[in-house]
């Protein structure tokens, strides 16, 4: 096979990845857990084809030649060329990519994410390269390695200086959780100031909050895990909503500090709250990412009701490009 075509979506964390303790290697301070979303819903498509006509490595990014030189392709292409199955004379072919993301890139939808799943999934496949994917997609962008599996995910930090143990596992697949819904909400499709890297970077030399958050992650991961596994949405919600908090707290409380929402994501929240109190229930979740947009969680039963709420205050614009009146079901690989 001399072309190979791959789909990866977005993944959103409940329990955010902030914080290297490698950064070369891309190991983090703590372990996370995401949704992978619908593959037909916000996606990267990858596109590797590998011949002995090319000159040299080539990659297009959403139709604009980009860097093959820059050092996490190179990482995920070394590791790739080292597990190859095919035999060493096509080993040595060069490759071209191309790959395009169906959402705004950089504005804090996980872009990359997305976008190194698959890139190593196309890539794996290409070469024929058999068992975890998700090490390599991590050494692209961390958050990529949750992209590479469905369901619900968790990234283990792992232990080794090498990283071999910092991979992604299935806690439970899509289908252990049908109900659930996400609804993903644009305020801004701007690329963010600061990306999540340099964010993440300056976070770990400033803020002090951030090392009392390391200490007392791996408990909510463990909290989280249960919630998901007993299906427990009022724990789920609130655990998501108190980790989206601390997590934009150290942003904050990093020096210069990285703001990431605008007064449309803090009154999503505001909003979010008085619902919950007016049902008297907690019903809806946000989360957000290193961008202003907001991520509901919530469940099939629930979308009707939210999305009334949310077309009352915040009308829908014309130029609205994104459907979201069903809500996004996670992916059920
Ligand atoms: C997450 N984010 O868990 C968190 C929440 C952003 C906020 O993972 O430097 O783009 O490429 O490893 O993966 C974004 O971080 O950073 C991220 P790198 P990445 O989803």
């Amino acid at each position: 096979m001399n072309t190979v075509t791959c789909i990866a979506p977005v993944n959103i964390a409940v329990i955010k990845y902030w914080g290297k303790r490698d950064e070369v290697l891309i190991l983090p301070t703590n372990d996370s857990i995401s949704a992978t979303l619908d593959m037909d819903q916000l996606h990267a498509k990858t596109t590797v084809m590998i011949s002995p006509d090319f000159k040299e490595d080539r990659i297009w990014l959403n139709d604009k030649e980009e860097d093959i030189k820059n050092a996490r392709l190179q990482n995920c292409l070394k590791q790739i060329r080292k597990r190859s199955q095919l035999p060493s004379s096509i080993n040595d072919w060069k490759i071209h990519i191309c790959s395009k993301n169906n959402f705004p890139t950089a504005a804090g939808l996980a872009s990359s994410a997305a976008g190194y799943a698959c890139l190593t999934a196309a890539l794996a496949k290409l070469y024929k390269i058999e068992g975890d994917i998700s090490t390599v997609a991590r050494s692209g962008s961390g958050s990529a390695c949750r992209s590479t599996i469905g369901g619900f995910v968790r990234w283990y930090m792992g232990s080794d200086k090498c990283g071999t143990d910092s991979l992604a596992k299935q806690i439970v697949p899509a289908s252990h959780w049908p109900q659930m819904r996400i609804l993903v909400l644009v305020v801004s499709d701007e690329q963010k100031k600061v990306s999540s890297s340099i964010g993440m970077k300056r976070s770990m030399e400033t803020s002090e909050l951030l090392q009392h958050r390391i200490k007392h992650v791996p408990e909510r991961v463990n909290k989280m895990q249960q919630a998901i596994i007993e299906k427990d949405f009022k724990n789920f919600a609130e655990l998501t909503m108190k980790d989206s908090n601390q997590f934009h707290a150290v942003c904050l409380d990093s020096y210069p500090p990285c703001i990431y929402m605008n007064n449309i994501s803090n009154s999503i929240i505001n909003l979010v709250h008085s619902y919950n109190d007016a049902v008297n229930n907690v019903k809806v979740a946000y989360t957000y990412d290193a961008g202003p947009n907001a991520t509901l969680y919530l469940l099939e039963k629930d979308v009707p009701a939210v999305i009334g709420v949310l077309d009352y205050f915040f009308p829908p614009n014309e130029n609205d490009t994104i459907e979201y009146r069903r809500g996004l079901p996670i992916e059920g690989v």
